[in-house]
């Protein structure tokens, strides 16, 4: 009896021993390339549905102001990686490679027993440190046909649309790569819906047939705003290539007397259209040749507005079929790990390097403070850790993601990484959070022409500093003006709120060790 009972006593300081010491969650990280939030339905089903990310959201924790600290590719994933600002981790554009002595949170996982892979688009000019596999693209990647780099092998060359390829080798990985002993962390990482936006052949018809509703502020003359606005060049009907981004054949220019919009235009065209095997090629000809005729017959009896109409049109259609592909592979990857059991003590993480303009202020591309570009999707499950369908409005940002990781695997942060954990939020606990968030872009002069600005933005307020070759402050009340259409910086009745934001801003600049000596300093890199 007595050993009996001893037994008891000892299978119970044993079971809660075990249960002490759980097994760090395994975490999947999705991202995609320009992925806006508009073009997520479980954000907003205007434009699109896309049911398959919707899962994650319907299982998990949809943040509705999540957002970047500089809009742009490599710099955003520099910013994930290292859990630092772009002035400190030196990535501050797309231009210079990433320094890999920085040392990021896929090296701490790894060298803390994870397994670690990525797959897709990385665009740091060099290989990444930190994982036992990678299979990147080179730089932007095509959408057809996709060279890659695979760790220690080398380039390749892979016949194939590049969403699914990417999908694929994520399969492939989980399936036949992955030690059961460890938890895995795998990023999966998608070019689409990147410019220049080819749909796989299964979604040419789908999208192409549609229309779609135009955003409020398509035809914004942005008076009501700053110089930084009037003279970016990302306008859909001066600046979006017609070969290139339209998909009009380049002969079909010729034809019509359509100058190209920068001397790349057709070239864009040929480096991804051109790159098609001819089955491919003939599927996307049987569709989009009618659109090019189509376009021919009108062309002379368009005006600007119809001709912008059409822009926006064309450019959605094959946006949101790239889109569409991407929503297809997260599909695939969450019906494998349900079949297989494997949702358990699992993260999954699907978000964008930053958001992307769909027609609003007249726009496409990024790089702007300005919402539609600043913000980005972030959904997030956590089976047994977070609450389904549960949704979340403090302003994260992707500086948190390597403590949020590094955190919820029990590991110790270094101290200089400049984020918050998200897990708090993650388990409902929201008390204290941040108030205000510091945002910096950088890439000036560069294609889209968009000026160097700092700001802080708070739930009812952004302030940006545009500087460099222009030195013009822009508020905007966000509460009240929802698409930052008027500029309020000298509006009388908002002179405290203007003083209290400067100072604020001043402030957190120190904080985060930034400074108009660095800001120099990085102005003065494109001088050489
Ligand atoms: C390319 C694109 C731009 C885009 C940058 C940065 N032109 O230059 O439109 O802003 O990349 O994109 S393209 O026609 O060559 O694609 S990023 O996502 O890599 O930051
Ligand atoms: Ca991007």
């Amino acid at each position: 009896m007595i050993r009996n009972l001893l037994f008891l006593v000892m299978a119970l300081i044993l079971f809660s021993g075990c249960k002490e010491k759980k097994t760090p969650p395994n975490i999947i990280f999705i991202m995609s390339d320009d992925h806006a939030y508009q073009a997520i339905s479980a954000y907003n089903d205007d434009l699109i549905q896309t049911p398959h990310i919707d899962r994650i959201a319907d299982q998990g924790m949809l943040f509705t102001n999540a957002c970047v600290t500089n809009s742009i590719c490599a710099p955003s994933r520099a910013v994930i990686l290292t859990g630092k600002h772009s002035h400190i981790n030196g990535k501050i554009d797309n231009r210079f490679p990433f320094d890999t002595s920085n040392i990021t949170f896929p090296q701490i996982l790894q060298e803390n027993g994870y397994q670690t892979a990525l797959f897709g688009k990385l665009h740091f000019g060099n290989e990444p440190k930190g994982f036992d596999q990678y299979k990147i693209l080179i730089g932007q990647g095509n959408y057809y046909n996709p060279d890659f780099i695979i760790k220690d092998r080398g380039k390749v060359r892979l016949e194939g649309y590049t969403t699914d390829l990417i999908t694929d080798m994520t399969m492939d990985w989980m399936k036949e790569e992955r030690d059961p002993e460890k938890p895995y962390m795998m990023m999966y990482l998608h070019k689409a819906p990147h410019r220049e936006w080819l749909p796989p052949p299964r979604h040419f018809r789908k999208y192409t047939e549609m229309t779609f509703p135009e955003p409020e502020t398509l035809f914004d003359d942005y008076e009501g705003r700053g110089e930084a606005a009037r003279s970016a060049e990302m306008n859909l009907l001066a600046h979006m290539n017609w070969a290139g981004d339209s998909k009009i054949k380049p002969e079909n220019m010729d034809i019509l007397g359509i100058p190209e919009t920068v001397v790349w235009d057709k070239g864009a065209y040929e480096r991804e259209v051109g790159r098609m095997n001819p089955d491919q090629r003939a599927l996307w000809d049987e569709v989009y040749d009618p659109i090019n005729e189509t376009f021919v017959d009108n062309y002379a009896s368009m005006s600007q507005e119809d001709l912008m109409r059409w822009r926006y049109q064309r450019y959605m259609q094959d946006y949101l079929g790239s889109v569409a592909a991407v929503d297809d592979g997260v599909g695939r990857l969450l019906d494998y790990l349900e079949e297989e059991n494997m949702m358990e003590n699992t993260i999954i993480v699907y978000t964008s390097d930053q958001g992307f303009y769909l027609g609003e202020h007249g726009w496409f591309d990024k790089r702007f403070v300005y919402d539609e570009s600043f913000k980005t999707p972030l959904i997030v499950r956590w089976d047994g850790v977070i609450k389904p369908g549960s949704k979340n409005s403090q302003m994260v940002q992707n500086l948190d993601f390597a403590q949020t990781f590094l955190d919820a695997a029990g590991m110790k942060a270094p101290e200089d990484m400049q984020g918050v954990s998200l897990v708090p939020l993650f388990r409902g606990e929201e008390e204290g959070f941040r108030d205000a968030v510091y945002y910096h872009y950088y890439e000036y002069p560069a294609v889209h022409m968009v000026k160097r600005h700092y700001a802080i933005v708070t739930e009812e307020y952004k302030l940006a500093h545009f500087y460099d070759d222009i030195d013009e402050w822009e508020l905007y009340d966000r509460k009240k003006d929802i698409q930052e259409m008027k500029n309020v910086i000298d509006d009388p009745g908002y002179a405290s709120v203007v003083e209290d934001l400067k100072k604020k801003l001043a402030e957190m600049r120190k904080a985060y060790k930034d400074s108009p000596a660095l800001d120099q300093a990085y102005i003065d890199l494109y001088k050489n």
